[in-house]
């Protein structure tokens, strides 16, 4: 079952599910955040509020294509957890130059994984809007994440996709930079959906492929799998929760598994696909973040 929000016609913004034949029911409340609220009150999951509210509805006669999508879900806040991947600590040392004893080695072993404020709900994108690159960097890539939707109490939810666009060379120049090399107009987007977590077989075994197309050709392609991460998504969020006051529906990105090759970066006109299997394709045209 994966919730996504759309654009109507009437420029409503209207959240619906769907079901694992592809139909799309339209839901009564308004956003996820929304479906959080209701769960809790009636003490249900969200699955069985969501299967009691379309139990008596006809699915709309559009298929998912057909949709505009947004964001599945405005978190007040996204942050995103780094270096939970050895593809990602080795990429963070060669842009670092650094080959031994670096800061992203001593995290990649630590107890304590790095969380980072990744993005308020003004900087958040959904699919099809443009990502930004920024016009002070020479290095930038997606870094393709699974995304964690979880309740204030620290409860996964659900899966989402999250891109969390990067600037290499500004974060290898100093580990500082890295809300530099981080944040910007349009520097994280989610979507398309999010797979509830109580229908998702292991989201330790999860496919996920990045594609990149400049000028109709493919660019930049890697794949990986979840099962390739370090630490538990509980880990995680028991971190990103720890002394923290956290909303209903935030998101947690979980780290990158796929680099594209150090040679690349991405430029205006660029489009970003990331795949996730179960959840879908994130896809997002890039563009100038002074031209957004
Ligand atoms: O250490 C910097 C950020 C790491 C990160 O974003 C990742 O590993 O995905
Ligand atoms: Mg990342």
């Amino acid at each position: 079952m994966r919730i996504i929000r759309f654009m109507k016609k009437s420029n409503v913004e209207q959240l619906a599910v769907v079901t694992n034949d592809q139909s799309i029911f339209e839901l009564t409340v308004d956003s996820f955040q929304d479906v959080i609220r209701e769960a809790e009150k009636n003490n249900k999951s969200c699955g069985q509020i969501i299967e009691e509210d379309i139990k008596n509805k006809q699915p709309i006669p559009q298929n998912l294509l057909e949709l505009e999508l947004l964001a599945p879900v405005v978190s007040d806040e996204v942050w995103a957890a780094g270096v939970t991947y050895l593809k990602s600590k080795e990429a963070r040392n060669r842009e670092a130059k650094v080959q031994t004893n670096s800061f992203y080695d001593k995290v990649y072993d630590a107890e304590r994984p790095e969380i980072f404020l990744k993005s308020t709900a003004r900087r958040l994108i959904g699919p099809d809007v443009p990502v930004g690159i920024r016009t002070d960097s020479n290095w930038q890539i997606p870094e393709p994440e699974l995304a964690l939707v979880v309740k204030a109490d620290g409860e996964i939810l659900g899966y989402t996709i999250g891109n969390d666009m990067s600037s290499r060379d500004i974060e290898g120049e100093n580990p500082l930079y890295l809300p530099q090399a981080k944040m910007w107009k349009h520097s994280c987007s989610i979507g398309p959906a999010i797979l509830l977590a109580d229908t998702i077989d292991d989201p330790y075994n999860l496919e996920i492929e990045c594609r990149i197309q400049r000028d109709g050709a493919l660019v930049s392609k890697g794949n990986a799998n979840t099962s390739m991460l370090k630490r538990t998504y509980n880990e995680l969020v028991s971190y990103l929760i720890k002394d923290n006051d956290i909303l209903d529906g935030t998101t947690l990105l979980t780290g990158t598994c796929i680099i594209p090759d150090d040679s690349f970066t991405l430029q205006e006109g660029d489009v970003i696909e990331i795949e996730i299997e179960s959840i879908g394709v994130l896809r997002n045209p890039v563009k100038l973040a002074s031209n957004i």
